[in-house]
């Protein structure tokens, strides 16, 4: 084999072979990782095969790198860069051992601690056969030690180039083909596991870093001086609590639900003469709950995140992106941990894993004590579709756990079922789809339905656990459901033409709020998700005066009633603005528009006090009083605190 090398001209044709050879291995060792080492939850065809294309975009850029110097550097560098991609596959693979989740830039800023936590089970996570993970690198050593692989010293930048050009290549194809799969992939960010699943693990790296530093600047710059002019914001338009209702739930455990993709327009909506939420229209003219008809959703691209968000802060989300993915690091003074001071424990409770939404890190910061995700349910196959878990037995499973925790709690529950496209199992429903041409506006009766059913199912085993009677429950709509590009079908649905001031209204969630022994009924105030929080604490006896928050109680006789959206429109009761246009609240006519803008600078103001906390990270200047700060360090949210081996076996682990 040696005489092959001989000749220079064949020395560098031989490196190029090497090279290809080392590409090809990495490329195919990172795609059996995917697959033996990850759970991605590939769902289709486009997905299997960008799971087998994406580590080559990355391979070919990073290793190509090498090719650009000559020698025993070139062979240098090569090793070097493929130990060194080797070594973060490897540790992105024991970390998912473990943690069921990718190594990101704040969790090795942590390393310490996040070493801590794996503790003595970290070498318990590794395994002879990982080996495996390097041998591409030590057969590479082995070609440069016998001279095998001996990069020429005269090497030309074409195939250097070519090979790099051809990774930008393959990245923007793979890039194309995900985003078709999965609008929005990058700006939306998701889930780790997808951009994993996506675009690679490497790639994936590379984003985080990107998106880290990103975040990282725009808060360098930042200082205590900054805190002061949102303080003073806050504190001129505090709306004080309504004393009818202050502290009338002092001491009650709480439970939020979200119902995804619920939209006010279904509340007492009749599909031929059948109502499709009985059991929510039952509470709302029952006397006994707060039914708020007029509260608009203020979530931007991180959708469930956003409104999870809201209901814990009372700040908006931001206007791209998700706070839960970027800035999980911050500071920020969530319901869960301003209850702690109180004695209350907190929990949340989600049939999809605990990285959808960076969750698992974002609770830390929230201060969620505990975290039960789709590690803890059945989701097998009758019980899963879309995003997870179905919602009926999301709460039948649920229960135990709830009713396992020591009260008083602040808990949320996240519900799934109704979640675009709507579709269901037909034995899950008998309720009828909609008749209009639009299969998802059809379909959304059929799943509003099943959640309605689901809501009712948790009612009454709440009442039969003995817990009802002592907890506040507040359930809210996430965000629209049906976006506009189905118009023509919702315009067949409510009578109306939706025009863009229809579209506005129906950004509507419903909102209620059910505490025992306080007589409710429907409220009109306009009010927006921000508003829930300081309703909520108003309740449990917290005065929010001290909190930099944005909501306004809406049961305060001075509630404040010029709600923005998030993206800067604002309605409020006389007037509504969207995009350039000003309109009559009432009747939808339009309206001068001088007439909205002092309403359109307030809401304007309001955004970007809001967003000069969530982007400067300004709460960590700011300490309300009495509250604890939270330690994110002391949170995890890991279930299995067995060694994983007992846990776990495939390939590579020993049993
Ligand atoms: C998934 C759930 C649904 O965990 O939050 O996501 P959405 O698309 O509504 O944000
Ligand atoms: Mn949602």
């Amino acid at each position: 084999m040696g005489k092959l090398f001989k000749s220079p001209g064949k020395v560098a044709k031989s490196s190029l072979a090497v090279f290809f050879l080392t590409v090809i291995l990495f490329w195919l060792k990172t795609y059996i990782a995917y697959r033996i080492e990850f759970n991605l939850g590939i769902n289709n065809d486009i997905q299997r095969f960008l799971l087998f294309l994406n580590p080559l975009s990355s391979t070919l850029v990073f290793l190509g790198f090498a090719l650009f110097f000559k020698g025993k550097w070139q062979s240098g560098i090569l090793i070097g860069l493929n130990l060194f991609l080797s070594f973060l596959l490897y540790a992105n693979v024991v970390y998912y051992r473990f943690f069921n989740d990718f190594i990101t830039v704040p969790v090795l800023m942590q390393a310490k601690v996040n070493g801590g936590q794996l503790g003595d089970s970290a070498l318990s996570l590794m395994s002879p056969w990982d080996i495996f993970y390097f041998t591409d690198t030590l057969l590479l050593l082995f070609l440069a030690v016998r001279k095998w692989y001996k990069p020429g010293k005269k090497i030309s930048r074409k195939p250097a180039l070519a090979v790099i050009a051809a990774g930008i290549i393959v990245f923007f194809i793979n890039l194309e083909i995900a985003e078709n799969d999965r609008p929005d992939l990058l700006t939306r960010s998701f889930d780790r596991n997808y951009l994993v699943k996506y675009l690679g693990a490497y790639n994936f790296t590379v984003y985080d870093i990107v998106q880290n530093a990103k975040s990282a600047s725009q808060r360098a710059l930042a200082d205590n001086n900054d805190v002061t002019e949102v303080e003073n914001y806050v504190k001129a338009k505090y709306s004080p609590p309504n004393p009818e209702y202050f502290g009338k739930a002092k001491g009650m455990n709480v439970i939020y639900v979200s119902m995804e993709s619920l939209q006010t327009f279904i509340i007492d909506y009749k599909l031929n003469g059948k109502e499709v939420t009985p059991f929510l229209n039952s509470l709302a003219h029952s006397g006994k709950t707060f039914y708020f008809d007029n509260i608009v959703n203020q979530t931007g691209q991180g959708k469930t995140s956003d409104a999870e968000f809201i209901m814990d802060t009372s700040l908006y989300p931001m206007s791209q992106g998700a706070v839960y993915v970027t800035k999980a690091q911050n500071t920020f003074h969530g319901t869960p941990a301003i209850l702690k001071s109180q004695g209350y424990t907190s929990a949340a409770f989600h049939g999809n894993y605990k990285t959808f939404w960076n969750r698992n890190e974002m609770y830390k910061t929230m201060g969620y004590d505990k975290f039960f995700d789709a590690e803890y349910y059945n989701m097998s196959d009758e019980n899963t579709k879309n995003y997870g878990l179905k919602d009926k037995p999301f709460f039948k499973e649920s229960m135990s756990m709830l009713t396992g925790l020591p009260q008083p709690f602040y808990t949320k529950f996240i519900t799934l079922s109704n979640h675009f496209p709507f579709k269901m199992d037909e034995w899950d429903t008998d309720f009828p789809a909609g008749e209009t041409d639009n299969d998802v506006v059809n379909h959304y009766f059929q799943s509003a339905n099943y959640m309605d059913q689901a809501l009712q199912q948790f009612f009454n085993d709440l009442k039969e656990s003995g817990l009802y009677d002592q907890t506040v429950v507040v359930l809210y709509g996430d965000h629209y459901g049906i976006s506009e590009n189905h118009n023509e079908a919702m315009a067949e649905v409510t009578g109306k033409e939706i025009t863009p001031f229809e579209y506005a209204k129906l950004q509507r969630v419903p909102v209620f709020i059910h505490v025992p022994g306080v007589d409710g009924g429907i409220v009109h105030n306009v009010g927006g998700q921000v508003d829930v929080r300081p309703t909520l604490l108003h309740l449990l006896g917290i005065d929010t005066k001290n909190h930099l928050e944005m909501g306004s109680d809406l049961l305060s006789d001075k509630h404040r009633e010029v709600v923005p959206f998030r993206n800067g429109n604002f309605i409020s009761p006389e007037y509504t603005q969207i995009e350039e246009t000003c309109y009559f609240t009432e009747t939808g006519e339009i309206a001068e528009a001088n007439a909205c803008k002092l309403f359109s600078d307030q809401a304007k103001k309001e955004l970007e006090m809001s967003d000069n906390i969530v982007y400067k990270d300004l709460l960590r200047f700011y300490k309300p009083e009495g509250f604890i700060p939270v330690n994110r360090n002391d949170y995890s949210y890991v279930k299995k605190e067995v060694p994983y081996k007992e846990e776990r076996s495939g390939p590579g682990i020993q049993k």
